[in-house]
């Protein structure tokens, strides 16, 4: 099987989440420049939006990047042809099924990586030629599903023949090496990242992800087909009070996360924002540059000493 690092020409088979206001250029760059795979990501953005971030990233890094396209946004058509405008060489999908997209981006010779929650949309996807698949399990921050990295990443291993990246729960080198150890080729990291000297979010949500314990992160949503991992706080209460009434629709409640998500990242609003943020908050520590956190996740490494990987 080709090696993930050989797949996306980057040091480390390390890639970045695309957090949705999150995941700009600044961040994508400095995960590029420091050997892991960096991508911006599109989530709510219109398409001027997301052209200027790749102008953006291509400015600050020679280094290979991507772009990962949530799929339930109202431009997710629209991005998917400004990746084939901007010669963008590695996608990835997330919240949906990239199904229609996948002909065109493989005729113009863009590697396709789909996020996947459960085995036989893993199967399916891979049947349909896509490059590799990245697992996230329901440890992840944002949108989740309901599986543990721990079960699906195994059980998907051994369902497909192509390289598979694990995600959800991942902040640190013991991650990384059980990800290994269960036959993934890399892993996917979001919420350590938060906590970088170069993620482009309020002081107030890097503070809360590293001060988050064990325990205080929960899943919003789970009831209304749009499940959300967030530090608990005022908002999540609100949230979860909201979806017991099964009735609100659920554009309603994605603009209110998004909306919700906007303030915690801008204004620090720790209160009435929606924090997104994975189980792994609990294991995140400092605030450390990019290149430390994926040095650490990396040299520490047993495959890496061994010589494995
Ligand atoms: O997409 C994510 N994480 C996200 S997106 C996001 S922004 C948002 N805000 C409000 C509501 C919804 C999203 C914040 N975090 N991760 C990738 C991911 N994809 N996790 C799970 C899935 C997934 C779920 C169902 C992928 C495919 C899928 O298929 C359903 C189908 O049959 O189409």
């Amino acid at each position: 099987m080709q090696k993930l690092t050989d797949l996306l020409g980057s040091k480390y088979p390390i890639i970045q989440g695309g957090m949705a206001n999150i995941a700009t250029a600044e961040l994508c760059a400095a995960v590029s420049n420091a050997g892991g795979f960096g991508l911006i990501g599109c989530g709510g953005w219109d398409v001027a939006r997301v052209k200027s971030e790749i102008r953006k990233a291509k400015a600050l890094t020679k280094q290979p990047f991507g772009i990962n396209i949530m799929l339930i946004s109202p431009y997710a058509e629209a991005i998917s042809d400004l990746v084939i405008e901007e010669r963008i060489e590695v996608v990835t999908t997330g919240a949906g099924n990239p199904g229609i997209y996948l002909k065109k981006w493989q005729d113009a010779g863009i590697k396709v990586i789909p996020v996947v929650p459960s085995v036989a949309y893993a199967k399916r996807l891979a049947k349909k030629g896509v490059d590799a698949l990245i697992v996230e399990g329901t440890e992840a921050g944002g949108h989740v599903g309901e599986l543990t990295t721990f079960t699906l990443v195994p059980q998907v291993v051994d369902a497909v023949d192509i390289p598979v990246i694990a995600a959800g729960g991942i902040a640190d080198y013991r991650g990384f090496d059980a990800a290994i150890s269960l036959g993934a080729s890399g892993v996917q990291i979001g919420t350590v990242l938060l906590a970088s000297e170069e993620c482009p979010i309020h002081a107030n949500y890097k503070a809360r992800v590293v001060s988050a314990r064990d325990t205080d992160t929960i899943v919003t949503g789970r009831n209304t087909g749009a499940p959300v991992r967030v530090i608990k706080n005022k908002m999540a209460r609100q949230y979860l009070k909201l979806t017991e009434d099964k009735n609100v629709p659920l554009a309603e409640l994605e603009k209110l996360t998004l909306g919700s998500l906007k303030k915690a990242v801008f204004e620090g609003n720790m209160d009435d924002g929606s924090i997104m943020a994975g189980q792994s908050a609990g294991i995140v520590k400092s605030i450390r540059p990019v290149k430390t956190i994926l040095e650490s996740i990396y040299e520490q490494s047993y495959y890496v000493k061994a010589g494995v990987l």
